[in-house]
């Protein structure tokens, strides 16, 4: 594991995964697992900033864990881990916070739009959510975070803190990029083409779940919020058809140009149609996969484990550098 650059990325166990997550960041992690050394995590720590019935929280667990493998992560080339079984990120983020600014933290837009959303929870994890994903990212010295557009903040800040931290005590941190897809990095909510598409929202209109039945994506995409121009083409002035053009060309492979010349007489009944065939189309042999992944729990709670135990080797050699150099006793 030291000539190849490593990947690192995260996903909360908050509800079933969405087609935004997987065309943002899932569906690029399974395609980059062959040049990089790779560490994808169920960030269940993350998860505890909304209050969640444990059984829920555990299942939800298990089913975004079988979720990775089922997009193809193969645990054998891929580190793939639950957060809360390796302390060392808990113990990194402590040593963070200390070098993180009340004034950087006010500047996230996650907390801000997440604190207007829940305000009878704006608790302090809410708040220093950036830094423990800083340590996540930075105890396994990435190279690369693929990540959808709504974190791009949030790395920005991870850079910062890792900057400021090796200015003081060396070169202890790698500093990561970001890699953002060109398209796809931004799918919005059905309903609500304003909005990004979000797994914890609460209309399900808005979202395809990965777990959706062929029908009820389908059904979606024809209840999908347009505009009444009857024009299918990119434009800032159309988010509605503009997100299923996105949609189309992620889960099709075609280019957005390929994507609107193809449809660029039809109406929007046939198109919203197509578009919801397209995506079950895509989604059906992962949904089988997971399946059948989730009927041997016992094979997925020992993949977790195996995985555990490696973040855990490379976690330590980070977290025992930094101590050291803090002054640590
Ligand atoms: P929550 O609603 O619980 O905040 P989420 O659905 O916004 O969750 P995650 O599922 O934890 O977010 O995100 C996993 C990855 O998917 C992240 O890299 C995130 O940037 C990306 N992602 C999430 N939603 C979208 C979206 N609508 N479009 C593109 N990428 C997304
Ligand atoms: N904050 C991310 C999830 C996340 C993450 C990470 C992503 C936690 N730690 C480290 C990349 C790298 C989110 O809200 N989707």
């Amino acid at each position: 594991m030291s000539e190849r650059k490593i990947i690192f990325s995260g996903i909360k166990p908050t509800g079933i995964p969405t087609l935004g997550s997987l065309l943002g960041a899932m569906s690029h992690w399974e395609k980059l697992s062959s040049d990089y050394n790779c560490l994808y995590c169920v960030v269940d720590m993350h998860a505890i900033t909304i209050r969640l019935d444990p059984a829920v929280l555990r299942d939800n667990g298990r089913n975004m864990f079988a979720w990775l493998i089922a997009l193809g992560l193969d645990p054998e080339k891929n580190i793939l881990y639950f957060q809360s079984n390796v302390p060392a990120h808990a113990e990194l983020s402590w040593v963070l916070n200390c070098y993180t600014y009340a004034g950087e933290l006010n500047r996230m837009t996650q907390f801000k739009d997440k604190s207007a959303k829940n305000t009878d929870n704006i608790n302090a994890g809410l708040y220093t959510y950036p830094v423990l994903m800083a340590a996540d990212i930075l105890l396994y010295q990435a190279n690369l975070v693929p990540v959808g557009e709504d974190q791009r903040q949030h790395l920005e800040l991870c850079r910062d803190i890792a900057e400021r931290f090796n200015k003081v005590y060396g070169d202890v941190f790698t500093i990561p990029d970001a890699f953002i897809p060109p398209y796809g990095a931004r799918i919005m909510g059905l309903q609500n083409p304003q909005n990004k598409m979000s797994k914890s929202d609460d209309n399900a209109n808005d979202c395809i779940y990965l777990s959706d039945s062929p029908d009820e994506i389908i059904k979606k995409f024809k209840r999908a919020v347009t505009d009444s121009d009857n024009q299918i083409k990119m434009s800032e002035e159309k988010p509605g058809i503009s997100n299923l053009l996105t949609i189309y060309a992620c889960v099709t492979g075609k280019t957005l140009a390929e994507a609107e010349a193809e449809f660029a007489d039809a109406g929007y009944g046939h198109f919203k149609q197509s578009v919801g065939e397209a995506v079950a189309q895509t989604l059906a042999p992962y949904q089988k996969e997971h399946a059948r992944l989730m009927s041997d729990i016992a094979n997925l709670d020992a993949i977790a484990a195996k995985g555990a135990a490696k973040a855990n080797e490379m976690a330590a050699k980070t977290l025992l550098k930094v101590k050291e150099l803090i002054g640590f006793n």
